[in-house]
């Protein structure tokens, strides 16, 4: 593979620190994938899933303390703390070298350390990067081949000598003691060592596509966004295409690729993770998704809540931590109403119920986007798709309507920024507790958030029709703790609201805190939605708004004189409409 000499200087330099016994340069090909099953088989990194039911599926279980994010060891390493901001960890990049050197030091020596260029986005397209990682897990070789698009290609996309992000990541010992996931995007780098679980270790996902990503997107005048992108299709043909913000475990891969419960229409999966959105020469803002595969939640992925996701895990799928049928199939909570009996559980032990869950609640499937029956057949233009809406979703029990729309896109940033959500299994943690999470990036933006939220507000000039902004919340329980709206399917009916807003016809009303349906205006025939649930559903409660911004307030105060004056405007107008 013809590399530059600034990556096999890179390369060299790794190899210099990690000692590895050997050195294999990644190409990407289907030949590669299997030598690397076939290894993972023999020293039981890999187990065997039924090939006659779940052909060319494998699973893998992880280190018991290793199975999640781990964002209290994930650091954004800028000279200047401020530019990190409040809201991420920050080291200095000389002391995290030293800190994570000691760990990284001689951490291949007997292992092999494979080197993986690849590219993040279609290829052809000039929104897509490279990156270039090194790393001496065989699983995790294994998932960037399903997660991101491998070998020469990568580098033919290079645009100068240096035009890569580097990755050196090591399983080290995988203990959390001497785990640290470290950012250094004025470098250009990324260091984990640790973990060899998901966004700590596939690192062009969360490393490179959102926390480098949304840094260098900045500088260069584009959004890398945490944020689905699907295509809704009109009974006419018509495709309006929306991106979506959503926490980590919030519905959002059922979301990108839902089954309409409406006849009529469907709706085309792009994207369920990251968007990588830029301005066109016309004003128009257009979008890739920068992976290849999707590293999607096994748990409550069912024929009922995701019909799609359940088809597409049929076949070529790394599962990791879910728990294994005594056919050899796997198996979480929420694929089927009753656990098959003689399962064992996502360590490998037998499992009855009553005790813990059978699959860990994070656990997961690793495969490629094409096997996704509702896949586009744009989702590699290298133009991207082009963006009329954003929708901002969050998991709230109270106070956030199902959907309302911002009077304009200042308005929208601020409902953005104003966005948080109860937590998941997706972090180490606890999971239940509300905390803020700004377009959901809190965990994913790789610099100070107030400069954030003034990239966003300084994109409005750029663009001919700034696209449509809404808010969502599929989460929403009355006072019996009863979820107010059906959600999965159904969930197409709000989005065949937003397509007509889009459009100027569907019909709205205000509210202190944004537009919200119209009596009538979303079709409630065919489903138990009484019209009086579905208001108790939109309604806005002046007291609530009114603590949830004094609460607001607090946030943006830490970012002091940072924080642009549009949003705390959009902040204050509220509170006087409330
Ligand atoms: C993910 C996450 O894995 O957000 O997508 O945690
Ligand atoms: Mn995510």
């Amino acid at each position: 593979m013809a590399v530059t000499s600034v990556v096999e200087k890179w390369v060299d330099d790794a190899a210099g620190l990690t000692r590895p016994d050997r050195t294999v340069w990644c190409d990407g090909s289907k030949a590669e994938y299997d030598r690397l099953v076939e290894e993972m088989l023999r020293d039981g990194t890999l187990l065997e899933m039924n090939q006659a039911t779940y052909p060319g599926c494998y699973l893998h279980r992880s280190h018991p303390s290793d199975v999640a994010r781990t964002e209290q060891l994930t650091f954004i390493c800028t000279g200047a703390k401020d530019d990190a901001g409040p809201t991420n960890n920050w080291m200095a990049p000389a002391e995290a070298k030293v800190k994570a050197g000691a760990y990284l030091r001689g951490a291949m020596r007997g292992r092999t350390m494979w080197v993986i260029p690849y590219l993040m986005g279609p290829a052809g397209s000039a929104m897509s990067r490279v990156g270039v990682m090194v790393t001496d897990s065989a699983y995790v070789v294994a998932s960037m081949h399903l997660m991101a698009r491998v070998g020469q290609v990568a580098i033919q996309h290079m645009r100068s000598d240096d035009d890569f992000i580097a990755g050196l990541h090591s399983n080290g010992d995988l203990s959390p003691e001497r785990r640290l996931i470290l950012h250094f995007p004025e470098e250009k780098l990324i260091w984990s060592v640790g973990s060899g679980y998901g966004g700590n270790a596939l690192l062009g996902k969360k490393c490179h596509a959102l926390r480098i990503g949304s840094w260098q997107a900045r500088q260069e005048g584009w959004l890398a966004e945490h944020m689905l992108i699907l295509g809704v299709e009109d009974p006419d043909g018509r495709v309006t295409y929306l991106a979506a913000a959503m926490p980590s475990a919030s519905g959002k891969t059922n979301l990108a690729m839902v089954v309409s419960q409406l006849p009529g229409w469907r709706v085309w999966t792009v994207g369920d993770d990251i968007a990588w959105i830029h301005v066109d020469a016309r004003g128009q803002l257009r979008a890739i998704n920068p992976e290849r595969g999707f590293f999607g939640v096994a748990p409550n992925t069912s024929p009922k809540t995701n019909p799609n996701g359940t088809a597409m895990v049929r076949s070529n799928t790394i599962f990791t931590n879910v728990a294994m049928t005594p056919a050899r199939e796997p198996w979480w909570e929420g694929l089927t109403s009753t656990p098959p009996d003689g399962l064992l559980d996502w360590q490998g032990k037998p499992w009855s119920p009553g005790g813990g869950p059978a699959a860990h609640p994070n656990s997961r499937f690793t495969v490629l986007a094409s096997q996704c029956p509702s896949i586009s057949p744009s989702w590699e233009d290298p133009e991207g798709v082009p963006i009329s809406g954003f929708i901002f979703g969050s998991r709230r029990t109270r106070v956030i309507p199902l959907v309302f729309e911002a009077f304009d896109w200042t308005h929208g940033v601020f409902l953005g920024s104003a966005m948080s959500t109860e937590t998941t299994a997706a972090i180490t943690g606890q999971v239940g507790v509300v905390r803020r999470d700004p377009m959901a990036m809190i965990p994913f933006c790789g610099y100070n958030m107030a400069d954030y939220f003034g990239h966003w507000l300084g994109m409005q000039p750029r663009l001919a029709t700034p696209p449509k902004i809404f808010r969502v919340n599929w989460f929403r329980k009355d006072d019996d703790g009863k979820f107010l709206w059906p959600g999965y399917g159904e969930n197409v009916r709000i989005l065949k609201w937003i397509v007509g807003r889009i459009r100027g016809t569907g019909k709205a009303v205000e509210t202190p805190v944004g537009n919200v349906p119209a009596p009538g205006a979303v079709e409630l025939d065919g489903i138990s939605v009484s019209p009086a649930r579905f208001q108790a559903a939109l309604a806005v409660h002046g007291d609530e708004w009114r603590q949830a911004l004094e609460e607001l307030g607090g946030f943006y105060d830490q970012f002091g004189g940072r924080m642009p004056a549009p949003i705390r405007q959009a902040h204050e107008e509220t509170l006087r409409r409330l």
